[in-house]
């Protein structure tokens, strides 16, 4: 059965014709993407045996708690990025600044940079709860051969050439889109082989499920409290089920299965939210309109928010496109 199936290495093989900047670079960025996945998925997988849990004493520029696998995470996507001599910048979570690579070298060549949350849901680590990896890729804007500047990293989410996640959960996945759908790809970790398991994914339209940590209930705009008493009344298809992780890659990816909303508000303690534009919302934003679905802050598109900084925030809501219309609406009548 398994020999019937795609392999990732030849979907991106068969695939690589459809990419517009057809160079086979991209592919060899997915490439070792895959191949630090497998790395970082073996340690996730042991980290209950081996004393790898628990913060590793210092904190991120978000003030929180560096979980060790965090920076094992981390470190291992910098260095296979950096080892394959393929991109030239990236910015991570878990640095304050962006990482230039190998920009000293006149003749770098390299095209791309990659912005990533290494272990999204970190703190889910030491409960045994699926966690995630998010990554974006833009072409540099700056000419080739030069330092990669900040510029590079400050594009909008309109212009991402790629995106995707891997989810440690109950077997691993690696989903990603190049802007021609969403494919993902189901890891045999008796061979370490990637297999495409769930060709061509799409949002339902509709949805019977919403993901928001309620317990910030009280905080959140007059629109986001009634569109949650919306989802809870007894009315047509409703009342919804409520299911949050706490892991935005895990909801993210059952909403995308089933039908859902993930909602991530602004709320009087966080003023734009918690989730990060760059390497959290845009590449799901990516993914969700890649899959029929819907990605805003709910009045704007979030692939078409203009950068200002790194490690900004924005509210987030994504998932169903009738779902993100609905609470659109909600929020919009009040504003
Ligand atoms: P809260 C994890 O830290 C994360 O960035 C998302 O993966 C997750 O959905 C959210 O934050 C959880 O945040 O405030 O509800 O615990």
């Amino acid at each position: 059965m398994l020999l019937k199936k795609q392999t990732l290495g030849e979907f991106i093989i068969e695939n690589q014709a459809s990419f517009k900047y057809t160079s086979g670079e991209l592919s060899r960025l997915i490439n070792s993407i895959r191949l630090a996945a497998k790395v970082v998925n073996h340690e996730v997988n042991k980290a209950g045996l081996v004393d790898i849990i628990g913060t590793a004493g210092d904190t991120n520029i978000q003030g929180e708690d560096q979980q060790k696998l965090d920076v094992y995470a981390n470190d291992k996507f910098i260095q296979t990025l950096t080892n394959r001599n393929i991109v030239c910048g990236i910015a991570s979570e878990e640095e304050d600044d962006f990482v230039a690579i190998n920009s000293q070298d006149e003749n770098n060549q390299n095209k791309y940079v990659v912005l990533i949350d290494p272990l999204d849901g970190s703190s889910n680590i030491d409960v045994n709860v699926s966690v995630g990896t998010i990554f974006s890729i833009y072409r540099r804007v700056t000419p080739l051969g030069t330092p990669v500047t900040i510029e590079d990293f400050l594009q909008k989410g309109n212009q991402q050439v790629a995106a995707g996640y891997v989810v440690y959960g109950t077997s691993t996945m690696l989903v990603y889109t190049t802007g021609h759908g969403v494919n993902g790809f189901t890891l045999n970790p008796a061979i370490g082989t990637f297999y495409l398991s769930h060709p061509n994914m799409q949002f339902p339209e509709d949805g019977k499920i919403y993901s928001v940590n309620e317990g910030n209930y009280i905080h959140f705009p007059q629109g986001v409290k009634d569109y949650i008493k919306y989802c809870q009344m007894e009315e047509g298809d409703r009342p919804y089920t409520s299911r949050y992780i706490g892991s935005l890659v895990s909801d993210f990816h059952r909403n995308m299965i089933k039908g859902g909303i993930y909602m991530y508000p602004k709320h009087s303690k966080n003023s734009n939210g918690k989730l990060r534009l760059l390497y959290e919302c845009n590449p799901m934003a990516f993914l969700a309109e890649q899959a029929n679905g819907k990605a805003s802050n709910g009045h704007t598109r979030i692939m078409d928010i203009e950068p200002t900084e790194l490690h900004q925030r924005v509210p987030f809501f994504c998932g169903s496109k009738n779902m993100v219309e609905k609470v659109e609406e909600f929020i919009q009548k009040h504003e």
